[in-house]
């Protein structure tokens, strides 16, 4: 039967291709992001190619008041809701700490922990009413090991990490089952947002790697969602055979 899958950060990248992914399954999403006009391009797309149901919400994660009125009122619209991808999330900066900006770090906070934070709060009641429901957190390698330069933004994912296992208890009287995501580089238009739009230092990022692709990452979300109910997949680390920890890589 066709589940209702909520994905965040489906815009671009990761969440686009677990969209996609989820919709070639023939299960149906609602899709969400900032960016309005790429949100209807997608539902169109999809919708079209593979016949389920693609539902949008443009949201801004960062905001509370936003995340509590708009997500509830969408999840009632979209018929409820099976899966939750709190995928949105990115890096800014990757300067020493002592000399990176604190908006790079506030807007990564906000973004990347409260922001899913939010979500997953305005998602679990719905989750609770029927006793099940599957929350896959986008952590990644960068919350394992710390990277230079990545202070803040490994720190963020690290607490993603650490939020999934605390749900993850916290739910245990129920059959919902919480699973973090935690890929080495992958490569997306991740970079690009990281360097404020500077494509040639984006680039050079996944130079001489061959770098893990978006369908790599959504695969494993589908497979631990696709497991049977006495199954709960807790953790998955994928990353490329060129890549040995968080930005430990053999350049080719
Ligand atoms: P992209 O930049 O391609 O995608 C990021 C997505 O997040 C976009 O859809 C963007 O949508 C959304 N987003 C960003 N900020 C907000 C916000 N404030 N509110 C709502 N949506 C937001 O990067 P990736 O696909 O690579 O990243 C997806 C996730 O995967 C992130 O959480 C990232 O940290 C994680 N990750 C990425 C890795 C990589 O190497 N690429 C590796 C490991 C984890 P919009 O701009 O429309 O709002
Ligand atoms: C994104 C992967 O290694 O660039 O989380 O931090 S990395």
């Amino acid at each position: 039967m066709a589940r209702n899958i909520f994905v965040t950060g489906a815009t671009s990248g990761i969440g686009l291709c677990i969209a996609e992914t989820y919709a070639k399954h023939g299960d149906n999403v609602l899709i969400s992001g900032r960016r309005a006009e790429l949100l209807g391009e997608v539902q169109a797309r999809l919708s079209k190619e593979y016949g389920v149901r693609v539902e949008t919400l443009v949201l801004d994660v960062r905001s509370r008041e936003d995340v509590e009125s708009k997500v509830p009122a969408a999840i009632e619209a979209f018929g409820g809701v099976d899966v939750l991808v709190n995928n949105a999330g990115l890096a800014q900066g990757l300067d020493p700490f002592q000399d990176s900006a604190v908006d790079d770090a506030v807007t990564m906070i906000d973004t990347n922990v409260k922001g899913l934070l939010y979500v997953t709060k305005a998602v679990l009641p719905f989750m609770i009413d029927k006793n099940e429901g599957h929350i896959v957190n986008m952590g990644s390698t960068a919350g394992i090991y710390a990277y230079p330069g990545g202070a803040v933004y490994c720190a963020t994912k690290a607490a993603v990490k650490t939020l999934s296992d605390g749900i993850r208890m916290d739910t245990i009287a129920t059959d919902i089952k919480v699973t973090t995501i935690q890929p080495g580089i992958v490569e997306t238009p991740f970079s690009e947002v990281r360097f404020h739009g500077d494509a040639e230092r984006a680039k050079s990022v996944y130079a001489g790697i061959d770098a893990i692709q978006p369908e790599d990452v959504a695969d494993v979300v589908l497979y631990v969602t696709n497991q049977p109910k006495r199954l709960q997949i807790s953790d998955v680390t994928i990353m490329a055979n060129q890549q040995a920890a968080g930005f430990m890589v053999h350049k080719k």
